[in-house]
């Protein structure tokens, strides 16, 4: 029997995780393979799950909703908020790091097999960098790779920010995701946004929508198995052909209101050409998709073998490898959080491995280097056991990266044939 631990970190990777799981427990009676992401004991079913921050703040608010049994072991924090990636990494949230790997030790000890770890946090805060970082190496080190470990992140977004360190966090943050994240689904807040107002007219959106879309995309993934006890640990390690090239854009569609009483169902093709649409993708970049590989999962109660395998969209979708998109099906029915959304028939995530995504990554590492070159907020990193040389080693993994994402774009087609040797 082969399951699923969720870690949620910091104040978004909790907020996402307390959404998420409040999905799951709507789609506990219809979902056939609970035992993948649940510990069922006694009747009960406790989440195989934990939520850990610096601070205490997003842990008790989790912890009032008392319509999901959580174990007590479940929740950890500290006392305050990191704040930087060096505090979450060294200092403030070292403690509670040390904890939480303990703790999830102690929970997987009893698993006969341990697939995989679903990881939640943002980058921009110190604790979701730099816990995040701490972790997932020793994660990376005690299981080996037995256990992969999927990360759903929310990066900065290129515009806004509430975080005037952020840039610093996200990359220090990913230049130690280099080798131990065998995937990360990315999303940025700006573009979540955008989507919902495409999507949707809605007066107000907040965090709690932002959440919703995130989880929406995770329990899409994890639906595989849960529902349809697919293996799905192929769908993301398909995605990702070279170890660096792990970066996924994720689209969710489509939300409607359930006072949209105009309301229609989209058809195959309809719903195809809307989702592969830029204006869904939750993690937008200012250039036009490269597509390395992707991959469509789209939900619907009723199984259909041959749902988008004709699709001309989908068809004419250039990828680099020349194949073309994956389609997988789970087969459930759609379930909503929040009480303004309906349910719909028909819905779908479309994963994306776009080369573009170093467009972000080049405005991510310039906004990096803005704060840099005026050495601002440098004392909050090195005072906490940040060398100086480090800023220059993160700059230039992040500028790396841009290269391996570059270079893919820059090949054509008969390179390709000769391309055993490419190394990224
Ligand atoms: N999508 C989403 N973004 C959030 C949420 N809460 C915060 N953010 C964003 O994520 C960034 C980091 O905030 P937190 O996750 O609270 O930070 P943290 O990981 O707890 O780290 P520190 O509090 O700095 O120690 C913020 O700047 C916000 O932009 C949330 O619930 N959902
Ligand atoms: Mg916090």
């Amino acid at each position: 029997m082969s399951s699923a631990f969720h870690i949620h970190i910091g104040g978004a990777g909790v907020r996402i995780g307390d959404m998420l799981w409040k999905l799951y427990e709507k789609e506990y009676n219809e979902a056939t393979q609970n035992n993948y992401i649940y510990e069922e004991v006694d009747g009960n079913h406790y989440p195989l799950a934990l939520f850990f921050d610096t601070d205490d703040g997003m842990i008790h608010e989790v912890q009032r909703n008392k319509s999901i049994k959580y174990k007590k072991h479940s929740f950890l924090h500290g006392k305050e908020e990191a704040l930087t990636y060096a505090r979450g990494k060294y200092t403030v949230g070292r403690e509670v790091t040390e904890q939480a790997i303990d703790c999830i030790r102690k929970q997987i000890e009893t698993m006969s097999r341990l697939d995989e770890f679903v990881i939640t946090c943002s980058i921009s805060g110190g604790t979701g960098s730099g816990c995040l970082s701490f972790l997932s190496q020793v994660l990376d080190q005690k299981f080996e790779n037995k256990s992969k470990q999927n990360g759903f992140i929310i990066f900065p977004s290129s515009e806004m920010s509430n975080n005037v360190v952020g840039p610093y966090n996200a990359v220090f943050s990913l230049y130690t995701m280099i080798d131990d994240l065998q995937s990360v689904t990315m999303f940025d807040n700006q573009s979540m946004y955008n989507v919902i107002d495409y999507q949707l007219e809605l007066d107000f959106v907040d965090y709690q929508h932002l959440n919703n879309l995130v989880a929406q995309v995770i329990s899409s993934y994890t639906g595989l198995r849960r529902f349809n006890n697919c293996d799905n640990s192929k769908f993301l390690s398909n995605l990702c052909p070279y170890p660096r090239v792990k970066y996924l854009i994720p689209s969710y569609g489509k939300m409607t209101l359930i006072n949209d009483y105009a309301r229609t169902e989209l058809q195959e093709t309809q719903f195809i050409q809307y989702l592969t649409k830029k204006k869904c993708q939750l993690y937008q970049c200012p250039i036009n998709p490269y597509l390395i590989t992707s991959a469509l999962l789209f939900r619907q109660k009723q199984l259909n073998p041959s749902f988008g395998q004709y699709d001309l969209t989908l068809n004419n979708l250039d990828h680099f490898f020349g194949q073309s998109s994956n389609i997988f099906q789970c087969a459930a029915s759609n379930y909503q959080v929040l009480p303004e959304f309906a349910q719909m028939k028909l819905t779908g995530s479309y994963f994306s491995n776009d080369a573009s995504i170093a467009s972000r990554f080049k405005q991510l590492r310039e906004s990096f280097c803005k704060i840099r070159q005026k050495r601002a907020f440098h004392q909050w990193y090195n005072g906490e056991g940040l060398e100086d040389c480090e800023f220059q080693e993160a700059h230039d993994y992040l500028q790396s990266l841009e290269g391996d994402y570059n270079s893919v774009r820059s090949f054509d087609n008969s390179q390709i044939e000769n391309s055993n040797n490419y190394e990224l």
